[in-house]
């Protein structure tokens, strides 16, 4: 089987490389898609990336991927992380593995910013690592898809906690 990934980016992050470089480095979202592509070329997995301001945009695109063909999902919600009671439905409704990534590590800034809401729903999360994190969620997901994680872990994604 060729794995299939989605990897999505939600409000804001198509400034990348354009604003704020202080904070999100100078790389382009596109080039960050480029390299996601290759990483996931090498690993013989087919790779499709998307990026929307819209909340709805990401909430069908997640809603679609199982009936797409997609076998996992890679994203970044952006500001949606902390706040979308619809993303997180829409990730565990996906039915598929979902990672969460971020640049930064938002457990470091904000207050605000340390609660993930989409986490609930995902196998997990990489974040701080700028966009080498998107490679790092992707190649953990390949791991997943693979049955070459842990058994413990896999066995905790099969039964995620849905506690406070
Ligand atoms: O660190 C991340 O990846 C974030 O998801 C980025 C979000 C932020 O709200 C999350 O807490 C953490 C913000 C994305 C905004 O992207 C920009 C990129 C360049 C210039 C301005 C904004």
């Amino acid at each position: 089987m060729t794995p299939r990934v989605l990897v999505l980016s939600g409000p804001n992050l198509q400034l990348l490389g354009a604003r704020e470089p202080a904070l999100y480095g100078s790389t382009t979202l596109a080039e960050i898609h480029g390299r996601l592509l290759e990483v996931g070329g090498a690993e013989g997995a087919e790779i499709e990336a998307r990026q929307s301001n819209h909340e709805g945009d990401l909430v069908t695109w997640l809603g679609e991927a199982a009936r797409d063909g997609f076998h996992g999902v890679v994203i970044n919600p952006g500001a949606y992380t902390h706040t979308s009671v619809a993303l997180l439905d829409a990730a565990r409704a996906s039915g598929l593995p979902v990672i969460e990534v971020h640049l930064s590590n938002p457990d470091a800034r904000e207050p605000f910013r340390r609660r993930t809401l989409v986490g609930r729903a995902c196998l997990g999360r990489v974040a701080g690592f700028g966009p080498l994190s998107y490679e790092l969620g992707l190649l953990g997901l390949l791991r997943h898809l693979r049955r070459e994680m842990p058994p413990e872990i896999a066995a905790r994604v099969e039964q995620p906690a849905r506690g406070a």
